[in-house]
C-alpha cells in the first residue's frame, strides 16, 4: 500500500513537473456566486505555427525578455527589431474555438497567442485570480511580462493567483494556447470529435477577500436522505474562522469552526423536495464564513442502484436519455460555451422527451450542467479518456486524474449529476484496467455517493447472442456500452434478431446506438444517408430495446449532427458525423420523431 502511495505521488509530482512554468491555483468552485470582471470579448492574437514566440532558434525556451509574453511595443520604437506585434487587427472572440472564426484556422491545430490589455483597480484587501472556463489543450498564462502558469487539459476550468501583480492601468495578459495532439494526451490522438482550439470558455477576474470560501460540498448524506452532508474549505490566512451554512427555506442552519487548514465538516437536518426529473427543485444556500460570504443553488437527491435499477429518491427510474457533443446549435461548427446555447441544445433534448443527457466526450461548460439541472435533465459527466489512450504511461494517467479532479470538484454540488464515467469505447488489456480501476478509486474516493460508470463495447457469443464481457464490469455501477447494430454492424434488420444476455445483475445502459442521415436526404430504407434508413434503424433498435432485460437507459448517439475530420463523404459528410437526430442547422430528422415517441411512452 505504501510503495502504491509513493508511486501515485511521484505520478502526480511529474505531472506538475511537466507544468513547471507554474501550477494554477486550487480550483475555485461556483465562480459565478462571486464577484468577477469579464475579460471576455475581442483578444489580440499571433498565429505561430512554429512557437517561435516560445523558443528559439534551437528549440530552447526564451528567457520571458525574449518570449512574446514580454508583449514588447513594436510601435512604439521602430529602430528595435522584435518580429511580433500584438498590435494588429489579428483578433478573435473570446470566449470561443479559432477554428470557426478564420477561415484559415479551419484545420489549424498548433499555438496561437491570445492578448487581452485591461485596467484594474486592486483593493488592498482583496485577492484576485484570473479563471479560465477552458482552454483547450494546453495553456501557458503570462501577466505583465512574465509567464505564471500553465495548464494542460482542455475541458477543465484553473484560476491563476495574480494578487499584488496587477497595475491600476494597462495590464497585458498572454495566453499561448496550443491546441496539437500528442500521444501520450487525454484525448489521445485520435477521436471522432473536431479539436477545436482556443480560449473556448470565458475568461473572469474573481476577485476574493483575503480568506475566502474556496470550495465546498453540500449534497445528502448517502445512507440518510434527512440529512445534509458537507464540509467547507477556506483559502488564507485567516485558516480558523466560524462558518454558518443555512437553508433559509428549509430553516436549516449550522455553525462549524474551520481548523488550521481551513476545513471543517458538518451534517444538517433537513426536510427538502427531492429533485427530480418532474421536480428540479433547487434551494438557496448561503455559506458565510467571518471574511466571506458565497451563495449556491443546490437540489437535494438520493441516487443509486438496486439489481438492474437504477433508484432515484429511492423510485426506479428509466433514463430517457441522448448523448451530446458541446457544439454550438444552428450553426454550422463551433465549440458551444454560452447558457443560450445550453438552453437551446438541452431544450431539443426535453421536446424528444428526455430527463437525461450524457455530456460526451469531456467535461461541458458549466452552463450545460447548471442548466439542465434546472430543466430537470439527469447528466452523464465524463473525461476525454477516449479510445487507446497510453494507459501505461504515469504521466497520461496523472493528466487523466487530474481531469477527473477538476470535473468533479467544479460539480459535485448539482443533484443533476448522478454519474461519472471515467472512459469510453477503451481496449481491453492489463494496463487499461489497471488505470481504469484507479480512476475509479478516485472517483470514489472523493465522491461516494454518485454511480461511476464507463462507456464499454460489446461482446458476441455467437451470431444473434450479444453480451458486454468486460472485466471493468466488476468495478463499476451499470453495465454500459455503445453498440451500433444496424450501422457498423450489419444492417438495421439485424436488430430484430439480436438477444442480450447478461449474467451479472446490474442496471443495463446503453450509451451510444444509431446511424448517419442528411436532414433533407430521402430515399429507401435500405439506403444509407438516407433519414428513411435512420428513421428505420431507431425504430428497430427501440423494438430491441424493449426486449432487454434490466434495460435502464439509453443515450441514442446523437443529439445534433457534429463536426469531425474522420467523416470525409463530400456532399453528405462534409467534415461532419451525421448521426446526429438534429442536423448542424437544426432541422429535425424522422428518428428524432421515433425517438420522442419512444420515450413519451415510458
Ligand atoms: C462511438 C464513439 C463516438 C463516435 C461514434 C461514431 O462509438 O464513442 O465518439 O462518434 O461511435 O459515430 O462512430
Amino acid at each position: 500500500m505504501r510503495r502504491l502511495l509513493a508511486i501515485l505521488s511521484f505520478v502526480t509530482a511529474s505531472f506538475l513537473a511537466y507544468a513547471s512554468e507554474g501550477t494554477p491555483a486550487p480550483q475555485i468552485v461556483n465562480v459565478q456566486g462571486r464577484h468577477t470582471i469579464s475579460l471576455d470579448g475581442l483578444w489580440k492574437t499571433i498565429v505561430d505555427p512554429y512557437e517561435n514566440g516560445y523558443y528559439n532558434y534551437r528549440m530552447q525556451p526564451h528567457s520571458d525578455a525574449s518570449s512574446y509574453f514580454a508583449d514588447r511595443d513594436f510601435d512604439a520604437d521602430r529602430t528595435v527589431l522584435y518580429e511580433y506585434n500584438f498590435n494588429s487587427d489579428r483578433t478573435l472572440m473570446v470566449p470561443g474555438d479559432w477554428n470557426t472564426q478564420r477561415e484559415t484556422l479551419y484545420y489549424y491545430e498548433g499555438t496561437v497567442w491570445y492578448r487581452n490589455i485591461f485596467d484594474y483597480k486592486p483593493a488592498p484587501d482583496k485577492r484576485v485570480f484570473v479563471y479560465f472556463g477552458a482552454a483547450n489543450y494546453d495553456a501557458v498564462v503570462g501577466l505583465n511580462g512574465k509567464k505564471i502558469a500553465r495548464h494542460v487539459g482542455g475541458y477543465t476550468p484553473f484560476n491563476v493567483e495574480v494578487t499584488g501583480m496587477l497595475k491600476e492601468e494597462g495590464n497585458s495578459l498572454i495566453v499561448k494556447v496550443d491546441n496539437k495532439r500528442h500521444t501520450d494526451g487525454v484525448p489521445t490522438l485520435n477521436s471522432d470529435w473536431w479539436n477545436y482550439g482556443g480560449l473556448t470558455r470565458s475568461v473572469l477576474l474573481v476577485e476574493t477577500p483575503m480568506t475566502f470560501i474556496r470550495d465546498y460540498s453540500v449534497q445528502l448524506k448517502q445512507d440518510n436522505p434527512k440529512m445534509v452532508e458537507g464540509w467547507v474549505r477556506l483559502d488564507g490566512e485567516q485558516s480558523e474562522q466560524d462558518v454558518v451554512v443555512e437553508i433559509p427555506e428549509l430553516k436549516s442552519k449550522v455553525t462549524v469552526r474551520t481548523d488550521k487548514d481551513g476545513y471543517a465538516s458538518f451534517e444538517m437536518k433537513v426536510k427538502p423536495q427531492y429533485w427530480c426529473p418532474e421536480n428540479p427543485k433547487l434551494y438557496d444556500v448561503i455559506l458565510s464564513s467571518e471574511t466571506d460570504s458565497v451563495k449556491d443553488r443546490i437540489g437535494f437527491r438520493t441516487i443509486e442502484t438496486r439489481g438492474t435499477e437504477i433508484l432515484l429518491n429511492g423510485e426506479p427510474v428509466f433514463c430517457k436519455g441522448v448523448s451530446i457533443h458541446e457544439e454550438m446549435p444552428y450553426s454550422a461548427s463551433g465549440r458551444a460555451y454560452s447558457e443560450e446555447h445550453a438552453r437551446t441544445l438541452l431544450g431539443w433534448a426535453k421536446e424528444m422527451g428526455c430527463n437525461f443527457v450524457r455530456l460526451a466526450h469531456y467535461p461541458h461548460n458549466e452552463h450545460m450542467v447548471r442548466v439542465a439541472e434546472e430543466m430537470g435533465l439527469m447528466v452523464w459527466s465524463e473525461i476525454p479518456v477516449y479510445w487507446t489512450i497510453q494507459f501505461d504511461n504515469p504521466q497520461t494517467y496523472a493528466n487523466a486524474e487530474s481531469q477527473l479532479v477538476d470535473m468533479i470538484t467544479r460539480d459535485k454540488n448539482r443533484a443533476n449529476v448522478i454519474i461519472w464515467s471515467v472512459a469510453n469505447e477503451t481496449p481491453h488489456g492489463v494496463a487499461r484496467l489497471e488505470f481504469l480501476k484507479r480512476l475509479i478509486a478516485k472517483t470514489r474516493e472523493m465522491d461516494p455517493t454518485r454511480l461511476v460508470s464507463a462507456a464499454m463495447e460489446k461482446d458476441n457469443i455467437d451470431a444473434t447472442t450479444v453480451t458486454v464481457k468486460d472485466e471493468l464490469i466488476e468495478y463499476v455501477d451499470l453495465i454500459s456500452f455503445n453498440q451500433y447494430v444496424g450501422w457498423y454492424d450489419g444492417t438495421s434488420e439485424k436488430c430484430d434478431r439480436m438477444n442480450w444476455v447478461f449474467d451479472v445483475k446490474k442496471p443495463v445502459f446503453i450509451s451510444e446506438f444509431g446511424g448517419g442521415a442528411v436532414y433533407g436526404r430521402h430515399g429507401d430504407v435500405s439506403e444509407r444517408f438516407t433519414e428513411e434508413y435512420q428513421e428505420d434503424l431507431y425504430q428497430r433498435s427501440v423494438n430491441m430495446m424493449d426486449r432487454i432485460e434490466g434495460l435502464a437507459g439509453t443515450t441514442p448517439w446523437i443529439l445534433k449532427d457534429f463536426r469531425s475530420p474522420r467523416r470525409q463523404i463530400v456532399g453528405i459528410q462534409d467534415d461532419f458525423n451525421r448521426k446526429g437526430l438534429i442536423s448542424d442547422q437544426g432541422g429535425k430528422k424522422k428518428a428524432f420523431y421515433v425517438m420522442k415517441k419512444w420515450y413519451e411512452g415510458k
